[in-house]
């Protein structure tokens, strides 16, 4: 109950910050992306982590607005790079059930874009297997909307939930993100090279990129560069960094 109170100012409060994860093409080096992840900053606290307040936030219905907000500053954030001169990256926010479930939660995503000025097509939008499956009828009707609009959509933590492959034919899928519970042990670990080389070799063949997670070494860079694998994230590039970081970055690569 502390924690919700806590959580139901933290927006007006300015407690709330948003980090950016660096994206990189395996193919070119260049950092194409970035993956917005949220903080928490209660005064006089240690910083708390979406693990443990996103459940609260879902359960109390604050995620709403709070997942406005981090479209919003993510969104504003992707223009403030660009007219920085610092080129036109991809953010890819994550989305909980009860907000992808929110009625009209795409007129919110399309006037997120509209008010920051940020392209639809710059806009990769999180979801996981198991927000998919729970109502996949009306799932299947908000990616359309939001498809059409032009925002990419990624299925988050891929092959940790459950699902049924039949829905990636079903549903208008852009990206897989290979879970880092399956990069952390390639290329020795010879399951989760195979699940990982299945799951890019099954993106490409029906047109999706594949982002891999949780990237800590050469060796796994390595390997998932050899399965042709498009764009890897993770702590051998950088953990989730403040935006001035990430500019200062972008700088260092002009
Ligand atoms: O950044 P970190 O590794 O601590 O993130 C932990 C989890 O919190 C991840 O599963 C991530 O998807 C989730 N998360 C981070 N930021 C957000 C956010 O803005 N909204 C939602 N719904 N989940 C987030
Ligand atoms: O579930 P989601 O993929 O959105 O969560 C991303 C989470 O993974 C973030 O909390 C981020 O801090 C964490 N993360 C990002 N890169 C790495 C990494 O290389 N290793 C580990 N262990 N965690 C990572
Ligand atoms: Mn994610
Ligand atoms: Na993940």
């Amino acid at each position: 109950l502390t924690l919700e109170n806590g959580l139901r100012h933290a927006i007006e409060r300015h407690e709330l910050v948003v980090l950016y994860q660096p994206q990189y093409s395996l193919a070119t080096g260049a950092m194409t992306g970035v993956e917005a992840l949220l903080r928490w900053l209660p005064p006089g606290r240690d910083v708390i982590t979406p693990d443990v307040f996103i459940p609260i936030a879902e359960d109390s219905g604050l995620i709403v607005p709070i997942g406005e907000w981090v479209l919003r500053t993510a969104c504003a954030q992707q223009v403030a790079w660009k007219q920085a001169g610092l080129g036109s990256l991809r953010i890819a926010v994550n989305l909980s059930a009860r907000q992808f479930r929110q009625a009209g939660m795409e007129v919110m995503v399309a006037q997120a874009l509209e008010d920051s000025g940020c392209d639809a097509g710059c806009l990769e939008l999180e979801i996981t297997e198991s927000v998919l499956m729970d109502r996949p009828d009306s799932a299947a009707e908000t990616l359309q909307r939001l498809s059409r609009m032009g925002v990419r959509l990624a299925i988050d933590d891929f092959g940790t939930g459950y699902s049924s492959l039949a829905y990636l034919k079903r549903f208008p899928i852009d990206v897989l993100k290979i879970d880092r519970s399956f990069v952390r042990d390639i290329p020795g670990d010879s399951d989760d090279a195979a699940i990982a080389t299945a799951v890019t070799a099954l993106a490409h063949s029906m047109h999706m990129s594949v982002v891999a997670e949780g990237v800590e070494t050469e060796a796994q860079r390595d390997f998932l560069r050899s399965l042709q694998c498009d764009y890897v994230q993770g702590y051998l590039y950088s953990k989730p960094i403040a935006a001035d970081a990430v500019a200062t970055l972008l700088k260092l690569a002009l």
